[in-house]
């Protein structure tokens, strides 16, 4: 049987994850695979970490990782990512997804079948190939969206269209070969983007299936202005990194 560890940060998102946790669980067991989602929340105010424990506690599927304070989405992978790797060896793949519900379990399990069929290290969900797309996304997050992929593009070289989205599959073994280089990625969410670019940087082998990227069904976007200025920053640094390495 195959195995897949889910990694879902958390923050404010108690009535997402009462609904969301048993859907995946209940199309992954349904697909045949052994699943398990690993939360890691920041300290929610509105007692996230209970509620997945509570939907968590029929099965023993689901694991909490609570931390002590709001410490930003990529810090929040960094940890999901070496509790998976050290407590979870029978998982073939590590998951990237968030809690909001903009992220359709369906798709989850087409990323992880397309994994399997391509052989790829990484499946990004992605809105911008073919059959992909934001549904009711306002226009101003489309725009941030595409500006931030086209910094991507020519600061970092990266390939992927849609290099922002928070939607991978990753193979255990290609995620294992970076892991000593994890500490060095941010903690916030610029941390997709350098995840990406080390992953291209090792060699791996970089695939996208189409999202249909929708609304957050409960809450609010944690996506803020530090947020932006600390993505343009690291693309202007490793853009100029780039240019001298020439
Ligand atoms: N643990 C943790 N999770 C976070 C943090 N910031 C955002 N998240 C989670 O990351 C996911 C994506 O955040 P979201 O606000 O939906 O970003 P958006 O989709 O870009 O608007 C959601 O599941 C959030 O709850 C954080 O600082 N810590
Ligand atoms: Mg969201």
């Amino acid at each position: 049987m195959r195995g897949a560890v889910i990694v879902m940060p958390t923050y404010n998102e108690a009535e997402n994850v009462r609904w969301l946790i048993p859907k995946i669980m209940d199309l992954m067991e349904t697909a045949g695979w052994r699943a398990l989602v690993l939360v890691v929340d920041d300290n929610s105010p509105d007692g996230t970490a209970e509620v997945a424990e509570e939907v968590g506690a029929r099965g023993g599927r689901v694991e909490v990782l609570r931390r002590p304070g709001k410490l930003g989405i990529g810090s929040a992978y960094i940890d999901g990512f070496r509790r998976a790797l050290e407590k979870h060896g029978w998982a073939d793949y590590i998951c990237e997804m968030d809690a909001d519900g903009s992220h359709p379990p369906e798709t989850l399990l087409g990323m992880l079948e397309y994994a399997e069929k391509t052989g790829a290290d990484v499946v990004v969900g992605s809105r911008y190939v073919r059959g992909g797309r934001w549904e009711r996304g306002s226009p101003s997050r489309i725009l941030i969206s595409r500006g931030a992929n086209l910094l991507a593009r020519i600061s970092a070289g990266i390939k992927v269209r849609d290099a922002t989205s928070g939607f991978r599959v990753i193979k255990t073994a290609s995620l294992r070969k970076i892991i000593d280089k994890l500490p060095q990625l941010r903690s916030g969410y610029v941390f997709q983007v350098q995840l990406l670019y080390m992953l291209q940087e090792a060699g791996c082998g970089i695939e996208e299936y189409p999202l249909r990227f929708l609304p957050r069904v409960m809450g609010e976007s944690k996506l803020g202005k530090g947020e932006i200025l600390s993505y343009a920053s690291w693309c202007l640094r490793t853009f100029t990194r780039r240019v001298l390495r020439r």
